[in-house]
C-alpha cells in the first residue's frame, strides 16, 4: 500500500512578514501533516514563498535593498519563523530556485503542446503604483485604483493567454466524479457554480519592459514575456517533488486560504489536464482571521506577528501551543473568526491554564507519590473500570472522525470533554485519600492511563505539550507504569 501522504500550505508572498493568518492556514497544515504520521503514514509537508511577483519588487524598492538580498532576507525570514513555530515541514521551497524554474518550463511547454496557449492582445488598467493591472472590479465605482486613488493607464498587450474556457466541462464533471475535491463543502458548491456560469481564458504572461515584469520566469522561447506569477507559482506543488513525483502521488492536500480557492480549484486543475497530469487529491480553505473584528491589514499595522504572540504566553513549546490551540479550537474550519487578547486570555487560563495543565498537574503529582512509595502503578487485576476503557476508545473514535472532517474545533472539544471526565474521577474517587494500596492503585492507573491517550491524541494540536506529558510517564514491558511531576504546562496568566 502507498503510505504516502503529500500536503501543501500555499507559498507566501515575500512582501510581508508571515502573521497569524498565515500562521493559521499553516497549523492547520501541520495537524493533518502529524495526524497522519501518527497513523505511521510517510508525509511530505512543503510550504515555501512566492517570489517573483512585483509586489516583491516594489517592497524591496522601498526598504532600498538590492532586490536579490531582500528576497534572500525575506525567504529566511518566513523559513525561520516555521521553524521557530515548530512547524514539521519536511521542505521549503522557493519559487526562484532552479528547481522550480525548470518544472516551471517543463509545465509550460508541455500546456503549448496541447495548444493551450495562443497569443492575444490584453487589454487592461495599469496601475503605476502597484505596477500592476487592475480588472475592472477592484476600481472603486469612479474608476480609481482604490490604494493609490488615482485613474490608472489604459495598457494594451500582447501576451499568451491559456484555454481556461476549454475546461470548463472536464471540470465540472471532474468535480462531480469528487464529491470531496473542495472542502468545506460550501465552497465547493461557490466553485462549482463559478465554473458551470462559464470560464474565460486568462492571461499567463506579462510584457517585459522597464520597469515591468524584469522579474520572473522568461516565457520559454519568448524572452520578451515573463510568466504569470500564479502561472508560476502554484506549479511549486509539482517542483518540491519533481515530474516523476508528481505523476507517481500528486498531493493529497492543498491547504489554502479562501482568497486564492479559485486558483487552486479551478485554475490548477485545468493547468494539470492540459499538462496531461493527475490531478491533487483535495484543496482544503480556511475562512480569513479579523483582529478585533477587523482584516489584518499592512496599512493598518494590525497584523499579529504569531511568535511574539507566542512569547507573550509564555514562550518555548508553552506558548506555541497556546496559539495553535487559540487558532484550531476557537475558529471552525472554513468559517471567517476573530482574534482577540482577550478571547485567547480565556482560552489559555479557562482550557489550558485550569483544564489540560491542572488536570495533569494532579494526576501526575499523585501518581508520582505512589511510584515513589510502590516502585510503579500496577495494571489493574479486576480489568479496567468499563467505564473508564469506554471514555479512552471513544475519544480516539472521535478524534479520528473529526480530523478526517477537518473539525478541528470539534476535536478539541472531544479532548476536553474527556479531561473534564477525568476530573471528575479524580474527584469522585477521591484519589488522594485511598486507603487501599489496590484500590488508589486502580485508580492512579487509570488517570495515569487516561492522561497519556489524552497526550497522544493531542500530538496533531499541541505537539510540545503531548511530548512533556509524555516524557513524564513510563511505561515497562510488563505493562507497569511509572510517572513524575512536571512543571507547570501552563502557568496561569494575570486577568
Ligand atoms: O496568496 N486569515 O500569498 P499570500 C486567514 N503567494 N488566512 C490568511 C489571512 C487571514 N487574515 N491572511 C493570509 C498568496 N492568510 C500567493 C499564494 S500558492 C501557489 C500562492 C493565508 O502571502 C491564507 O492561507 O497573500 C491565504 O490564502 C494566504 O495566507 C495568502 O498568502
Amino acid at each position: 500500500m502507498d503510505s504516502r501522504f503529500y500536503i501543501t500550505t500555499p507559498i507566501y508572498y515575500v512582501n510581508d512578514r508571515p502573521h497569524i493568518g498565515h500562521a493559521y492556514t499553516t497549523f492547520a497544515a501541520d495537524a493533518l501533516a502529524r495526524w497522519r504520521r501518527a497513523r505511521d503514514e510517510n508525509v511530505l509537508f512543503t510550504t515555501g514563498v512566492d517570489e517573483n511577483s512585483q509586489k516583491t519588487v516594489d517592497a524591496a524598492a522601498k526598504t532600498g535593498e538590492d532586490l536579490r538580498a531582500y528576497t534572500d532576507r525575506l525567504a529566511e525570514l518566513w523559513e525561520s519563523t516555521w521553524k521557530q513555530l515548530g512547524i514539521s515541514n519536511t521542505d521549503f521551497i522557493r519559487t526562484t530556485e532552479d528547481r522550480h524554474t525548470a518544472v516551471v518550463n517543463d509545465i509550460w511547454t508541455r500546456i503549448d503542446a496541447a495548444g493551450d496557449l495562443y497569443r492575444s492582445r490584453y487589454e487592461g488598467w495599469y496601475c503605476k503604483g502597484h505596477e500592476a493591472f487592475l480588472s475592472e472590479d477592484e476600481l472603486t465605482p469612479d474608476g480609481l485604483c482604490p490604494d493609490h486613488r488615482v485613474k490608472p493607464e489604459l495598457v494594451s498587450e500582447e501576451n499568451y493567454f491559456f484555454r481556461l474556457s476549454k475546461y470548463r466541462q472536464p471540470l465540472l464533471d471532474f468535480y462531480a466524479a469528487h464529491a470531496d475535491f473542495v472542502a468545506p463543502a460550501n465552497r465547493f458548491r461557490e466553485v462549482a457554480a463559478f465554473v458551470e456560469a462559464g470560464l474565460e481564458d486568462i492571461s499567463f504572461s506579462r510584457e517585459r519592459k522597464e520597469g515591468r515584469a524584469e522579474w520572473g520566469i522568461p516565457v520559454p522561447g519568448d524572452s520578451h514575456q515573463a510568466i504569470y506569477v500564479w502561472a508560476d507559482a502554484l506549479v511549486n506543488y509539482i517542483s518540491a517533488i519533481g515530474l516523476e513525483g508528481w505523476e507517481e502521488h500528486p498531493a493529497d492536500v492543498h491547504a489554502v486560504g479562501k482568497d486564492i480557492l479559485r486558483f487552486h480549484a479551478v485554475i490548477w486543475p485545468a493547468m494539470l489536464m492540459s499538462a496531461g497530469l493527475p490531478l491533487p487529491g483535495q484543496v482544503i480553505a480556511n475562512g480569513f482571521l479579523t483582529v478585533d473584528g477587523v482584516k489584518m491589514s499592512k496599512s493598518l499595522g494590525n497584523g499579529v506577528d504569531p511568535l511574539d504572540l507566542a512569547a507573550r504566553y509564555g514562550g518555548g513549546a508553552a506558548g506555541i501551543d497556546a496559539v495553535r490551540y487559540f487558532l484550531l479550537r476557537e475558529v471552525p474550519y472554513g468559517q471567517d473568526g476573530d482574534f482577540s487578547e482577550a478571547k485567547m486570555k480565556e482560552r489559555y487560563n479557562g482550557d489550558l491554564a485550569n483544564g489540560l495543565g491542572n488536570f495533569a498537574a494532579r494526576v501526575l503529582a499523585l501518581a508520582e507519590k505512589e511510584t515513589a512509595a510502590r516502585g510503579f502503578l500496577a495494571p489493574p487485576i479486576s480489568g479496567a473500570d468499563r467505564e473508564f476503557a469506554n471514555v479512552l476508545a471513544d475519544l480516539e473514535r472521535a478524534v479520528d472522525a473529526k480530523m478526517g472532517e477537518l473539525r478541528f474545533h470539534d476535536a478539541l472539544a472531544s479532548v476536553w470533554a474527556a479531561i473534564a471526565f477525568g476530573d471528575r474521577y479524580v474527584n469522585e474517587k477521591k484519589a488522594w485519600e485511598i486507603a487501599d494500596d489496590a484500590a488508589r492503585n486502580e485508580t492512579l492507573f487509570n488517570l495515569v492511563t487516561l492522561l497519556s491517550g489524552i497526550a497522544t491524541v493531542l500530538v496533531p494540536f499541541l505537539p510540545g505539550t503531548a511530548q512533556k506529558i509524555a516524557y513524564a510517564i513510563e511505561r515497562s514491558g510488563d505493562g507497569t507504569l511509572k510517572a513524575r511531576k512536571i512543571e507547570a504546562l501552563f502557568p496561569r496568566m494575570a486577568q
